[in-house]
């Protein structure tokens, strides 16, 4: 049974089931689909929250009383709903006087004006109840070189979130701020392009502790990068704030497919560590059913985020008690990773004329293959 249920937090952003299908090709293939009825209808599904950027709920030209409609609408089903907002983000990238980002543009106004947009954002934020405000870089970068110093974007990318940091603790909001890495598209290159810049970013700020990060499958793999991997650092790292889970094949454009969709075995493995992680964020799809579907395909691929996730969560969890795969696990050494390389009180000169059986150890195999077949047979559905 992969009835979605409340205390699995699976949330969307609204934008996901919202996207009208335009792309550099063509125009929308679908009608505009106000945030209300997203959540009406994700909320049908099974799912439990929701997140969404400003101009997902108004528009940018809203008048404060169209914006007061929209927010009011909105709030209408979440109330009727009990749709939870997690989370929420600003729309830094649609409108044309982002077209050189917002916290690096080389326009002065246009930081100024990206600032002021993410505090009126922030407070409809804190009013709807949610603690993780995302940051997607959006058209934070270039498409040539000499058009951005990166030294000096870098310096307004971190005075911007200093001054955020800033704003949320003088407003007394309960909101941490969650870094999303991307390597490109829309801009040739985005600054803070994976996971790890943006770890090494977030060390440089006032307040390191309100800002994490937010990494998206596709994203990750983009850059050819392990999705997985950067999730597990993030994780050591005490800076897994928010995940964007969807699907992609490889290097290429940013596909946001249907999570578990594009490279299923990657999928098996960030389910895997998140279950048995103490990350307890929402299981958030950040998706696009594609420009094909009609709004009956929309519904049918969010339903699919959410079953995916279901299945592979119970594959992944067969795989941990697989009496075979414990043995497999034994025969790879895996646990004796976690014993410290020296024992405690010992130094450096505990291992300065250390010697093993150099021939024994080069000879013996990591037995990695069997264990890897027993995932790969689980994900299969032959185990
Ligand atoms: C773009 C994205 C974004 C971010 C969103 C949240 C439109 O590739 O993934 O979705 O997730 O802006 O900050
Ligand atoms: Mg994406
Ligand atoms: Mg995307
Ligand atoms: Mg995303």
């Amino acid at each position: 049974d992969y009835t979605p249920r409340p205390e699995d937090r699976f949330s969307f952003g609204i934008w996901t089931v919202g996207w009208q299908g335009a792309d550099v090709f063509g125009p929308g293939t679908r009608a505009p689909m106000p945030a209300e009825r997203a959540v009406r209808e994700l909320a049908g599904l099974g799912a439990y929250g929701v997140n969404f950027h400003d101009n997902d709920v108004f528009a940018f030209e809203a008048s404060a009383a169209e914006r007061d409609e929209r927010i009011s609408a909105f709030r209408k089903a979440l109330d009727e709903t009990g749709l939870v907002v997690t989370t929420a983000t600003t729309n830094l990238f649609s409108h044309p006087i982002f077209k050189d980002g917002a916290f690096t543009a080389n326009d002065r106004d246009v930081r100024r004006f990206a600032l002021r947009k993410v505090m009126d954002n922030l407070d409809l934020t804190a009013e709807l109840g949610a603690r993780t405000y995302v940051c997607w870089g959006g058209r934070e970068g270039a498409e040539s070189g000499a058009a951005k110093d990166v030294q000096v974007a870098l310096d307004r990318y971190k005075e911007a979130f200093d001054v955020l940091g800033q704003y949320v603790t003088d407003q007394g909001h309960d909101l941490r701020f969650a870094i999303e890495p991307k390597p490109n598209e829309p801009r040739g290159d985005i600054l803070l392009p994976t996971v790890g810049h943006a770890l090494a970013f977030i060390e440089r700020l006032e307040r390191p502790e309100l800002v994490g990060v937010n990494p998206e499958v596709g994203h990750e793999e983009m850059a050819g990068l392990n999705y997985a991997h950067g999730l597990a650092q993030a994780l050591w790292q005490g800076k897994l704030f928010h995940i964007d889970l969807n699907g992609q094949t490889g290097p290429r454009y940013d596909q946001d497919l249907r999570f578990g969709a594009g490279n299923a075995r990657g999928a098996f493995w960030v389910a895997d560590l998140i279950d048995g992680s103490d990350y307890d964020g929402p299981i958030h799809f950040d998706f696009k059913p594609p420009r094909t579907e009609d709004d009956a395909g929309v519904w049918e691929s969010a339903r699919a985020c959410m079953r995916n996730w279901l299945i592979l969560r119970e594959k992944v969890r067969a795989f941990r008690a697989d009496p075979e795969v414990d043995e497999a696990l034994r025969a790879a050494r895996v646990d004796e990773l976690a014993t410290p390389t020296l024992t405690e009180g010992e130094g450096w000169r505990a291992v300065r004329d250390f010697t093993p059986d150099i021939d024994t150890l080069a000879a013996r195999g990591a037995a990695f293959e069997r264990l890897d077949q027993l995932a790969l047979e689980h994900l299969y559905g032959v185990r």
